[in-house]
């Protein structure tokens, strides 16, 4: 009779917390719609959300710190089960978190990690190692350059994203680290094209005009990329021969481009957090403890010749994109 007893209210304590989580809400503040990259980074969040049978509360901040703030404080106001969060620059949020952390509501920050989290109570933070993918597209270009026989001096650019977000800040980092390494490679331009196409061939347009001579792009992410393409081949020159183009996130209109000759190589950055967001809110839920800090496995280097040694603190190779195009989920 005992046995029955202990085994039935274990049955009622599971099922009871099944029903709890299967009746959460999550609220997710995300930066806006600015990349292909972001995208396929909220189509993911969004549909494991959904695939997991929580209700999602969605904010597109459009880019805007303020609009994200506002959702965060709406959030709180619904009293929502957890906040995700990707902030669009790094400074700003420390009240506003805080509100969050005052409110009790579990707090994921994902992608770009802003600089109070050292002050604040989050969850998890998940995230790229930005310094190794800016680090990897330089060195790409320089273990390039020597394959093909260009030991010559070249001038480059470097194309930022959105000044002040950890993405921008980081890959700068490492995109400077490397240029270290590559004496003939001259810095004549860095501006930021934050992160969207339009800017990235608005800047592209303005440095084929006030600089004699450009060699290599490295765009900080490929929408930026794609962007200064159109601006190359409006001034008509040929992209990915006159200038060599690195671009960063390996989406797919990335890999078309590398195809189709507009551009040589892309760095992997993945954008498909939703299968961890789900396992942390289910951890979460149950109690477990799990790393605070997880920061993706850096993935590959995708180009157009494959074989180019270019890692950093992880050794990779590139792989031919052409190889792998049909493969790609994004
Ligand atoms: C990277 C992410 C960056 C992408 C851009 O994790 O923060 O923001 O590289 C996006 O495409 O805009």
């Amino acid at each position: 009779m005992k046995k029955v007893l202990v085994l039935v209210l274990s049955l009622v304590l599971v099922l009871g917390l099944a029903a709890n989580a299967s009746a959460l809400t999550v609220a997710f503040s995300q930066i806006g719609q600015e990349s292909d990259w972001r995208t396929a980074n909220t189509d993911n969040v969004k549909a494991a959300i959904e695939e997991a049978g929580w209700e999602l509360v969605y904010s597109d901040g459009q880019q805007k710190q303020e609009n994200q703030i506002a959702a965060l404080r709406s959030f709180i106001t619904q009293g929502v089960d957890y906040i995700l969060f990707t902030g669009v620059v790094n400074t700003g949020w420390e009240e506003v978190l805080t509100e969050v952390n005052d409110a009790d509501i579990p707090l994921l920050l994902l992608d770009r990690i802003p600089d109070c989290a050292d002050v604040i109570d989050y969850k998890v933070a998940f995230g790229g190692d930005f310094v190794e993918e800016g680090y990897r597209m330089v060195k790409w270009a320089g273990e390039y350059l020597k394959s093909i026989g260009r030991d010559e001096e070249v001038n480059v650019v470097i194309m930022e994203g959105t000044t002040g977000a950890s993405a921008q800040v980081d890959r700068t980092t490492g995109n400077l680290k490397a240029l270290e390494e590559y004496p003939n490679m001259k810095l004549v331009g860095q501006q930021s094209g934050n992160f969207t196409r339009a800017e990235g061939q608005a800047v592209m347009e303005s440095w084929l005009k006030s600089i004699d001579k450009i060699d290599v792009l490295f765009a900080q992410n490929d929408d930026m990329a794609l962007g200064a393409i159109d601006a190359i081949k409006a001034a008509g020159l040929v992209p990915g021969q006159d200038i060599i183009i690195v671009g960063c996130d390996s989406v797919k209109a990335a890999f078309e481009a590398i195809v189709a000759g507009d551009m040589n190589a892309t760095i992997e950055c993945t954008p498909l957090y939703g299968p961890f967001v789900i396992d942390a809110i289910n951890k979460l839920e149950a109690g477990e403890e799990f790393d605070k800090t997880v920061i993706h496995p850096e993935e590959g280097v995708y180009d157009c010749v494959g074989g180019i040694e270019c890692g950093g603190s992880v050794a990779v190779t590139s792989v031919k994109a052409a190889d792998v195009i049909d493969q790609r989920q994004y």
